[in-house]
């Protein structure tokens, strides 16, 4: 055995039940055939280089990926990777980056590809059990929230970066005595010279007791964490140490390890993880190159994100397909060995006049974040947080919105202003 290429297909392997599975879109460079980029691709992210060698241990012909399917009209390459590859049973934790980069690593560089897509990854038992999953999921958040069936709503005050820490209560105060069950900061709101993180985490949990006394509702905020990882610990214990119950982190900026480590510190603090996917689309989009959401969406349930934001079926304003936000509703809500289920956040765009669309598609086991759709109501804040319980209530109660709104002034003026329009 030399490692060739060659040696890294075999069209009749039967992955073993042990195997993780990578699914990619490969598209080779011009005068490469399929099947020699597939090969290269599982000989690059397991075991092999660009030329044969003279010596290789015999333990390397167990442990190299193998290409077992490949469907050449759709591009599409299945690769068997065996367990051993990956760091999951030593004395550290499983390790996620190092699965990555194997299986998401060099070969999107080579330049026998023009474009690869790792579309999605099959882990099985012997992988997950190594793992977390969410502290709370679901059922843990409704328990927190007091919210049995209906989605979960939230509210980023916008604008998105502005409001100093006292402006910010005061709105978050409109929000939720509004009926808003989440206040949430923005993907780029952290620690600011006008909006400091300790005073806004002070602010809003004496916000939050005086509308829960007036409301009777648990009221809650998804204070950003997002920072260097010693920092992250230390304002997680700052929001545990004054009663929060959430943290959220911009997952995809912290990076992988970040999230494993304070996924495991926040056992201890009894933190729930509001997962913002923040610079996602950088490598998600492209169909013919990157890596799907699907794979985000799987690696973040696993490691333990209490909500995951997935997209809004096309409905929002960011580019999400129904197929494949289903898809990712599914992997975050299936069961899953001992994983607890993950909240989809439908998020982006939205205002009341589209939300029976949204569950209409996703159920109602989610969370809606409506962050613009609250700010810009006509009548303000209170009553834009008002239109979206409505409209939500609409859907529950089986109602259309333009019936509901003949009993909620909120919701008739959000349908004056939005209609049932899809922001581009
Ligand atoms: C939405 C949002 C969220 C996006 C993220 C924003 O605000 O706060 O970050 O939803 O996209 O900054 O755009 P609006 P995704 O409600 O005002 O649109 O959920 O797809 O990750
Ligand atoms: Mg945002």
């Amino acid at each position: 055995m030399s490692l060739k290429y060659s040696e890294f297909i075999d069209l009749n392997y039967v992955p073993s039940k042990t195997d993780i599975i990578a699914t990619f879109y490969v598209k080779p460079a011009p005068g490469i055939s399929i099947e020699d980029a597939a090969a290269r691709v599982a000989s690059e992210s397991s075991v092999g280089t660009w030329t044969e060698l003279r010596f290789v241990p015999s333990r390397v012909n167990r442990i190299k990926a193998r290409v077992f399917e490949i469907d050449k009209e759709k591009r599409i390459v299945k690769i068997a990777y065996p367990i051993e590859l990956f760091e999951l049973d030593s004395d550290a934790p499983p390790n996620i980056p190092q699965f990555l980069s194997s299986v998401a690593g060099n070969i999107f560089g080579m330049k026998a590809i023009e474009g690869l897509k790792l579309l999605d990854i099959h882990l099985p038992k012997e992988f997950v059990k190594h793992f977390p999953g969410p502290q709370f999921g679901i059922s843990g958040v409704r328990k927190i929230m007091k919210v049995e069936k209906r989605p979960i709503t939230a509210t980023v005050p916008k604008p998105k970066v502005g409001f100093s820490a006292e402006e910010f209560a005061k709105v978050a105060y409109e929000l939720w005595i509004g009926g808003i069950d989440l206040c949430k900061d923005d993907e780029n709101l952290t620690n600011l010279s006008f909006n400091k993180f300790k005073d806004r985490v002070l602010l809003l949990m004496k916000m939050r007791e005086k509308v829960e006394e007036g409301t009777g509702e648990r009221k809650s905020a998804l204070i950003n964490i997002t920072a260097e990882t010693r920092e992250m610990l230390k304002r997680a214990k700052f929001i545990a140490d004054n009663g929060g119950e959430f943290v959220m982190i911009d997952i995809i900026t912290v990076g992988w390890a970040a999230l494993q480590t304070v996924r495991y510190e926040f056992e201890d603090l009894k933190l729930a993880i509001h997962a913002h996917r923040a610079m996602h689309a950088a490598f998600t989009r492209n169909r013919e190159h990157g890596i799907s959401m699907l794979v985000v969406t799987k690696l973040s349930r696993l490691i333990g994100v209490d909500h995951l934001h997935s997209g809004t079926a096309g409905i929002g304003k960011m580019e999400s397909e129904e197929k494949e936000v289903l898809a990712i509703c599914d992997a975050l809500r299936n069961k899953w060995f001992h994983i607890k289920r993950t909240f989809p956040v439908a998020s982006g765009g939205l205002h009341p006049g589209i939300l029976p669309n949204v569950m209409k598609i996703m159920g109602t086991d989610i969370i809606v974040q409506v962050g613009g759709g609250v700010f810009g109501h006509p009548s303000g804040i209170r009553a834009g947080a008002e239109a979206v319980r409505a409209a939500i209530d609409a859907f529950l109660e089986n109602v259309s919105l333009e019936e509901k709104a003949r009993e909620s002034k909120a919701l008739f003026e959000a349908l004056q202003k939005w209609g049932a329009k899809k922001p581009l």
